[in-house]
């Protein structure tokens, strides 16, 4: 504040606690008055079992997926659906074990990005053992290692209007790319990493080399593999058949796959 200027006479946080003083006086006398009519009585209880059922939703969405100790994890982690990247693109960064690729972060960023593996490597990385189950049956405890999504987020900056990330992948099942997206609650979420380590080793390449995305509160399909670049969007519909994702598009499976 410029020297001279006059004080107001309340600082304007203070003004806000006196007036919301004032409201919740309000209506805690409004409630009690209420309170007295039994049916009233009963809309209000309704309601504040609705505002708990959305609180309980929110509050299972940031929830840790189980985290596993070393002893628990599974003999063999199964490969599923493709076992290597098969664009010429890909094909060359493979030949070259990645030395030359860089992961993209672009669409609704104030700025894009982009990391080579080396860098993504040097980040904080965060490690977990977690279950993976495919909507085929199985499941398998595995050890993952990569930085969390949400600091890259952050660095990026989204714009207010992004909503989703669409991660974009190497491999084709005929035309298609494989794809995926995720709202930003999942992108946020501690557990949400872009592994470039597998079970204490490098990722190979039938699990996703160089980096797959682990977004460990949904089904198998949404931890897409063989990442080339992550797009900020508003709109889902934008992409391949409009469903979020590959398996969305031609099998009807659900996007968000929760578990
Ligand atoms: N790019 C890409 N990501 C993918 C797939 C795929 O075919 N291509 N398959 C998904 C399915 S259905 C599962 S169960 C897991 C399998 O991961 P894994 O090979 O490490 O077991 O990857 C998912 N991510
Ligand atoms: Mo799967």
């Amino acid at each position: 504040m410029i020297k001279g200027d006059k004080k107001p006479i309340l600082p304007r946080r203070r003004f806000l606690q006196a007036a919301g003083a004032a409201a919740g006086g309000l209506l805690v006398t409004g409630c009690d008055a209420l309170n007295d009519n039994a049916g009233v009585r009963q809309i209000l209880s309704g309601a504040e079992k609705l505002h708990q059922g959305a609180q309980r939703i929110i509050m299972d969405r940031n929830a840790l997926a189980r985290e596993y100790r070393l002893a628990d994890m599974s003999p063999k982690f199964r490969m599923n659906g493709s076992i290597t990247g098969d664009t010429d693109e890909y094909q060359a960064h493979l030949a070259q074990r990645f030395a030359n690729w860089k992961l993209k972060i672009d669409g609704m960023v104030a700025r894009r990005a982009s990391y080579s593996l080396a860098q993504l490597m040097a980040m904080p990385s965060r490690e977990q053992i977690t279950r993976h189950d495919c909507v085929e049956g199985w499941s398998a405890i595995g050890r993952w290692r990569g930085p969390q999504l949400g600091p890259l987020l952050d660095r990026s900056g989204l714009l207010p209007a992004a909503r989703y990330l669409v991660f974009h992948c190497a491999d084709r099942f005929g035309a298609d790319a494989y794809y995926e997206s995720i709202d930003l609650i999942d992108a946020f979420h501690p557990q949400t990493i872009l592994a470039w380590g597998m079970n204490g080793a490098m990722l190979p390449t039938g699990h996703g080399a160089p980096i797959r995305l682990r977004v460990e509160r949904q089904l198998g399909y949404k931890h897409a593999k063989f990442v080339m670049r992550i797009e900020a969007t508003d709109d889902l519909t934008k992409f391949g058949q409009g469903k979020g994702g590959y398996w969305e598009d031609v099998a009807d499976y659900a996007w968000y796959a929760g578990i």
